[in-house]
């Protein structure tokens, strides 16, 4: 351990709140236009969070209702409707990114911090929101965006972050994750990665046993102070979190 080279961000969840009124939405969109009897209600929707993927989501619903799923490739075209609604609600402008998320990436980046993303949603539904809600010139402050179907098994698999982490050439060592669901946090910790965990309404009640921070947001200078639920390095100051306390984890 000792110098941090890299922040690998997730991006659902923890640079906005995109599940409940971006991705759910979307998916109810696609199931009218595709004539499929089945809305998705916010409680419902945070079950099958516990699967990740959208296309493995709509197969798992099916399932554990004991019907038999449409075939992959039906899956796969109701999916690509429901990750074009999805872009055109992000078009609209509706999703801002969660408390802190552009002060600590700018913060990062003016740095010299690499930055990277590591997600399992689609490639379009993540360009979608890098244009509307960070702003087109982050697509090239990114120096990898891993995404979406590029590896085999999403998280809680490590394999999205082993991916991004090979492609720029780090080790875990140098390298810390943001996430904000247990699946996330498992996926970062099984890469062998040091993690931070910003909690939302989904996930706050999850395992994150072992992770580095977990707090409610990264917050702001001039907002109320942070929660923090657990503080593993015993950082102090954190009425916000800065740059300076992602140092700190990984001295
Ligand atoms: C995000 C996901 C994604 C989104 C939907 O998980 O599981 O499937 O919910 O996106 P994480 P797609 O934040 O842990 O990466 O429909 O494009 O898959
Ligand atoms: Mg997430």
């Amino acid at each position: 351990m000792g110098m941090l080279k890299c922040l690998l961000w997730d991006v659902d969840g923890t640079l906005a709140d995109t599940e409940r009124d971006g991705h759910r939405v979307a998916f109810n969109l696609a199931f009218d236009e595709a004539g499929i009897d089945r809305q998705w209600d916010v409680p419902t929707y945070g079950e099958l969070l516990a699967v990740t993927g959208g296309k493995e989501r709509i197969r798992h619903d099916y399932e554990r209702r004991g019907l038999q799923p449409p075939a992959q490739e039906a899956i796969a075209s109701l999916h690509a409707k429901k990750t074009d609604h999805y872009q055109g609600l992000i078009a609209e402008g509706r999703m801002p990114l969660r408390p802190g998320v552009h002060r600590l990436l700018t913060e990062a980046y003016e740095a010299g911090i690499t930055l990277a993303v590591a997600t399992t949603t689609t490639p379009a539904a993540l360009d979608a929101l890098i244009a509307h809600s960070l702003g087109p010139e982050w697509f090239d402050r990114f120096a990898v965006r891993a995404a979406g179907d590029i590896v085999p098994a999403k998280k809680p698999a490590p394999d999205i972050y082993v991916y991004a982490m090979h492609q720029l050439g780090l080790s875990p060592d140098v390298c810390l994750a943001m996430e904000d669901s247990g699946n996330g946090w498992r996926a970062a910790r099984d890469a062998g990665l040091r993690c931070v965990v910003t909690v939302n309404d989904y996930t706050r009640g999850q395992d994150f046993t072992g992770a580095d921070l977990v707090v409610s947001e990264f917050g702001e200078p001039d907002a109320e102070p942070i929660e923090v639920l657990d503080n593993a390095h015993g950082l102090s100051d954190l009425h916000h979190v800065r740059l300076a306390h992602l140092r700190q984890i990984m001295a």
